[in-house]
């Protein structure tokens, strides 16, 4: 086997954001820019020489290409094994259940998620550490640093793999197990949720649908949830992992997921409707009738969480990325247990959950996830919801309003701004950040500030802090404005404004969620002066 070293020119924009290296196809095409990225990242992994290293990724264009690198390069730099995925494939959280159970030093999950894919998509590379979980921000600077001083990389000079027959070859010193995708996640699912229920619900005529969105959750869906489960052939559709997905924005929103939407609101609507995203760590949960948030959603399944075996024992706490709704606070008091507010971000979610500080954790952007894997985990969610239903017996659209009876309810709705000018971005939030001392006490259309300020997290594990992770405004009639940059689009910048308002009296909580939010979308709009400065009357993605 001949190791080849190559010399290159370093590349100085591989900066990873909120969840690695994300960017357009063609960039990654360059000669050596997948190359110098792998050795970058393998380059900063302690104690890689002989260890093992997990590998997939969502099966979008580049996919395989960049598997069969990944395994050259990997080989040439002394790992001692490779568990890869058949056909190159694992979702997110399966890689994160794969890492932890084959004491993996960590593992290459190719994706760009919810981005669309195809020649001219999206494509992405990000590395997970040995608990499963997204590198921390101290990883992929070191990451970032020695992408911007490599001068070369070093590859092994061989043909292909074959990556579709599962079993193990060599790779000079190093092996390569082509594994089933599926099975170790399978496993894992069935230790957490109640299988023999969840197949006695489906065999009493239970009808779902889950959209895979022609992403890498199809195989996983269909192997679970018409294969372990007995739920009929055609539950899941969409279910072959596309290239480029069907043409498709692989995101599981009322806008993306547009005919699950439109079937679960229909007069036809199964019991129950749920989607995944392009790599599978994403979760869209609809009711008949009945849209579930994502931050309900992981308020609901908080509350329910002791129903499925897995979390018999209880949550030893919760967690959500501060943009998400309040509503798994109240479930964490009422439960006494604590309730975590962290920056947007999957990885900021690690440390809690290694030091056992909290058993479920969410975000608004359709993530929810516990401590059985570092990411988050859109069938686990199902899975778990699924679990609730056969246990209360109830149907989801009932559930949502018994918990809005008891809890209240958070109307929430975000407006995302995309594709804008990036300087007009940087310059909205500098003015806002430069409003923040003197809007407390002011009044904007009957809300007035109760707290203006930039969220500033301390992380209660390791004390490092995080800074400038969104400009929030609170309103003394229980209403919230969240503004923050997103971190992982690809083309300009795309600004995020976050809104909600609580409201309990029972004659309240039917109301139509624009009604509710409308006064509070208007002071949004106004006072970050979003018109003026990114030039948008109206956002791109409201959901
Ligand atoms: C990633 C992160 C999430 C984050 C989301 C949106 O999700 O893992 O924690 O909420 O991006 O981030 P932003 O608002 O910065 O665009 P995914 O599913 O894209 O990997």
């Amino acid at each position: 086997m001949v190791v080849k070293d190559v010399t290159t020119a370093p590349f100085l924009d591989q900066k990873p954001g909120t969840s690695g290296l994300r960017k357009k196809v063609p960039i990654f095409q360059q000669p050596h820019y997948v190359e110098t990225f792998v050795q970058a990242i393998l380059d900063t992994v302690p104690g890689h020489e002989g260890a093992t290293l997990v590998l997939g990724g969502d099966g979008r264009f580049l996919n395989r290409e960049v598997v069969q690198t990944t395994l050259k390069i990997a080989a040439a730099n002394d790992f001692g094994r490779v568990l890869v995925g058949q056909g190159g494939l694992l979702s997110t959280p399966a890689a994160s259940c794969v890492i932890r159970k084959h004491g993996a030093v960590g593992g290459i999950v190719l994706s760009a998620s919810h981005n669309p894919g195809g020649p001219n998509g999206d494509f992405g590379i990000k590395f997970n550490a040995a608990n499963g979980g997204p590198a921390p921000e101290s990883v992929t600077e070191a990451i970032y640093a020695r992408s911007k001083a490599l001068d070369g990389y070093r590859i092994l000079d061989v043909p292909d793999l074959d990556l579709d027959t599962i079993g193990t070859t060599q790779l000079g010193d190093m092996s390569v197990t082509v594994i089933d995708p599926v099975a170790d996640y399978l496993d894992l699912m069935r230790s957490l949720v109640d299988f023999d229920a969840i197949a006695r619900l489906f065999a009493s005529g239970f009808r779902m649908r889950f959209d895979a969105m022609s992403a890498v959750t199809g195989p996983y869906a269909k192997a679970i949830l018409e294969g372990a489960l007995g739920a009929p052939a055609g539950t899941v559709v969409n279910a072959v992992p596309l290239p480029d997905f069907g043409g498709h924005h692989p995101d599981p929103n009322p806008v993306h997921a547009a005919d699950l939407y439109a079937l679960m609101l229909g007069p036809d609507a199964p019991d129950f409707g749920a989607a995944s995203d392009g790599d599978g760590d994403r979760n869209m949960i609809v009711a008949p009738g009945l849209f579930v948030t994502p931050s309900d959603s992981l308020a609901i399944l908080a509350a329910h969480a002791h129903r499925a075996p897995g979390y018999a024992r209880g949550l030893s706490g919760i967690a959500r990325s501060m943009p998400t709704s309040r509503a798994a606070d109240r479930v964490a008091a009422s439960l006494e247990i604590p309730a975590y507010e962290t920056p947007t971000g999957w990885k900021f979610f690690g440390n809690l959950l290694d030091a056992g500080l909290i058993t479920l954790c969410g975000e608004e952007s359709a993530g929810t996830g516990s401590d059985h894997v570092r990411e988050k985990d859109g069938l686990w969610a199902v899975l778990l919801w699924l679990n609730v239903l056969a246990a209360t017996g109830s149907r989801a659209d009932a559930l949502v309003r018994a918990h809005w009876a008891e809890f209240g309810r958070d109307f929430y709705t975000r407006h995302d701004y995309e594709e804008i000018d990036s300087d007009a971005a940087q310059a909205l939030m500098a003015a806002l950040r430069d409003r923040l001392p003197a809007l407390p006490g002011q009044h904007f259309r009957g809300l007035t500030v109760e707290s203006a300020d930039d969220f500033r997290y301390v992380d209660p594990v390791d004390g490092s802090i995080t800074e400038r992770q969104g400009v929030r405004i609170v309103f003394a009639e229980d209403a919230r404005v969240v503004y923050r940059l997103s971190g992982t689009g690809t083309a300009g910048a795309t600004l995020r404004v976050y809104i909600e308002r609580y409201e309990s009296a029972p004659e309240r909580l039917e109301l139509p969620i624009a009604e509710v939010l409308a006064p509070v979308v208007a002071v949004a709009e106004s006072l970050a002066d979003i018109a003026a400065i990114t030039g948008r009357t109206e956002p791109s993605v409201i959901t």
